[in-house]
């Protein structure tokens, strides 16, 4: 008997990731393809940009130029499998409660399904309560959009502020600025979340109350920031409208805790409900969308949902070797765990896009931004990239300079339509022609023989070279509707979702938030105490806030 067969074997499904047979595949693998550059790869394999791509309900997922091969997919797919991805990716959809820190079921794909689907979570029809606030929420938007809703002074509805911030904020301002060209332009639709009073200041200061409807987003409306800035939106409503009763017809509120909403002085027959069982970044299909469905109007809020569930459908179903988020993930980790690329660029080619970037910070930071596994033991191996990025052509005029030449390497994600949403067409195809030439140059680069084949004076062809090399993938789809959004978002989402799977890892908690609002509790008291306090922080934090109320005049 060996040594390794004296060694007890651990339960399947809590080994330790990088002692997977499949993990030290990936890695030795990975050690072979480190030596080949992009070059060699397409040089080898003349088919390589029609094989490595796939396509799903209208987004086309180009990853030729990622830096793998078909053995790395197909090892990748193994792990996949040792992992279980596909009895996780069913226990999502059965409603299992996976959140296992919070024991709470995950069930965003819910929101997005058909009428008419049967889906119980303790003994409810979630289906049905999903479709009941849908139309609660059409009606009210129809009101609003066609002026029967009316002010407390008899005034239409011109203007929506969304209050509320993280997961009830970022994805209502990018759907919002995603599908402008979709949106009524009567209403003015504007997004207050930091607490930082000149956030609140600058979106109303040109606003007219008897005018603007105030949407109180907050699924535990408890949220500090929110709160202050709903009251603050309260007494700039008083203050213009002079009575209480005012407040009914310029507030609604979203969430999941009608007491507190009543608490607050809005009336519960204006509040628009969900569940626990949506994470607030899993949240902008719900009611949490409400300020998107003023917006573009209840059927086109349904074309996004059919986006979502179409991409839930494909990911359900479709085998994991053509499966769209799937595949993303894999990629992701290919990068991050086995070339050592841990930063992720969205450079989305479509300037409506521009908060995606910020809006996936959190979706994939948020989720998989852990350190340790479902059993509470080290995770062994880095878990979520790092995500930013800019819209194109943007970026180029800035950080694309350390993409191209510096000492990281970035992975990018181009995201790109082939119809302008714009009348300048022209312009789009210069916008599109530019992200490919990105990619291009990203991967194959400019070696010192070309350069210096150009004239270039030899003390430049150091400084000219691009090494290449440089991996990224492309999405490209017909064009930005709320169908196409809807399917965006889901890919991601998904994504998102496999590479915790993986990493077992549960992605749909958040416990890293919660220490520095407990400290800004106490922190806020020592800031204002009209005595001085005693503090017991540490001599750092301790000095920056006897200076902070030196400053403030406070001592
Ligand atoms: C998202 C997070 C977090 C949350 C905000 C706002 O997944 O839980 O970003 O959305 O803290 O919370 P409320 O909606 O409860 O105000």
């Amino acid at each position: 008997m060996t040594r390794s067969e004296r060694r007890p074997r651990p339960a399947p499904g809590v080994r330790a990731l990088k002692s997977r047979p499949q993990w030290q595949a990936l890695k030795r693998h990975a050690r072979k393809l480190r030596a080949k550059h992009l070059r060699d790869l397409f040089e080898a394999d003349p088919a390589r940009g029609t094989q490595f791509a796939a396509e799903t309900v209208g987004l086309h997922l180009d990853y030729a130029k990622q830096r793998l091969d078909a053995r790395a997919i197909e090892l990748l797919l193994e792990l996949a499998q040792a992992c279980a991805l596909t009895e996780r990716i069913a226990a999502m959809f059965r409603g299992e409660r996976i959140n296992a820190t919070e024991n709470r079921a995950v069930l965003h794909v819910a929101l997005r399904m058909p009428k008419g689907k049967r889906l119980r979570v303790d003994g409810v029809d979630v289906i049905a309560e999903v479709h009941a606030v849908l139309e609660r929420m059409a009606a009210f938007c129809e009101r609003v959009r066609s002026g029967a809703w009316k002010g407390y002074r008899g005034d239409r509805i011109r203007h929506v502020v969304n209050i509320g911030i993280g997961g009830s904020d970022l994805g209502p301002v990018m759907a919002h600025e995603a599908l402008r060209a979709y949106g009524d332009r009567g209403i003015d639709c504007r997004f207050v979340s930091n607490v930082d009073g000149s956030d609140f200041a600058e979106a109303t200061r040109d606003l007219d109350p008897a005018r603007t409807l105030f949407i109180v987003c907050s699924k535990t409306f408890t949220t500090q920031e929110t709160l202050a800035n709903a009251q603050a939106a309260r007494r700039w409503c008083l203050n213009a409208l002079g009575d209480d009763r005012a407040i009914a017809r310029h507030f609604v509120a979203v969430s999941t805790n009608r007491s507190e909403v009543e608490k607050f002085g809005i009336d519960p027959t204006n509040m628009f409900g969900f569940w626990d069982w949506v994470g607030g970044r899993y949240s902008m299909d719900s009611a949490i969308g409400l300020s998107t469905m003023l917006a573009i109007g209840p059927q086109r809020f349904h074309e996004m949902l059919a986006g979502f569930h179409a991409m839930d459908e494909h990911f359900r179903k479709a085998p994991l070797a053509r499966n769209l988020p799937v595949l993303h993930a894999l990629i992701g980790i290919w990068n991050s765990n086995f070339l050592g690329i841990d930063s992720l660029a969205v450079l989305p080619y479509a300037h409506y896009l521009k908060r995606f970037p910020a809006y996936l910070q959190q979706l994939v930071m948020e989720s998989n931004g852990k350190r340790v596994t479902h059993a509470g033991k080290p995770v062994g191996v880095d878990t979520s990239p790092i995500v930013w990025g800019e819209p194109g052509t943007n970026g180029q005029h800035s950080f694309y300079q350390l993409i191209h030449q510096g000492t990281r390497a970035v992975a990018c994600d181009f995201i790109g339509f082939c119809e302008s949403t714009s009348a300048l067409t022209a312009q789009h195809d210069l916008l599109i022609a530019n992200m490919l030439a990105q990619g291009e140059a990203l991967a194959f680069g400019k070696s010192a023989a070309q350069v210096r084949a150009e004239g270039v004076p030899a003390a430049l062809v150091p400084h000219k070279v691009f090494e290449g090399n440089r991996p990224s993938s492309t999405i490209l789809a017909r064009r930005l509707d709320p169908f196409t959004l809807g399917a965006l978002v889901a890919l991601y989402e998904h994504s998102t979702f496999v590479q915790g799977a993986i990493w077992d890892i549960d992605s749909f908690d958040q416990w890293g938030v919660e220490l520095g609002k407990v400290l800004t509790r106490r922190i806020a008291d020592e800031l204002t105490a009209a005595k001085t306090p005693r503090l017991s922080h540490d001599s750092s934090t301790n000095a920056l806030i006897r200076r902070y109320r030196r400053l403030r005049g406070n001592s």
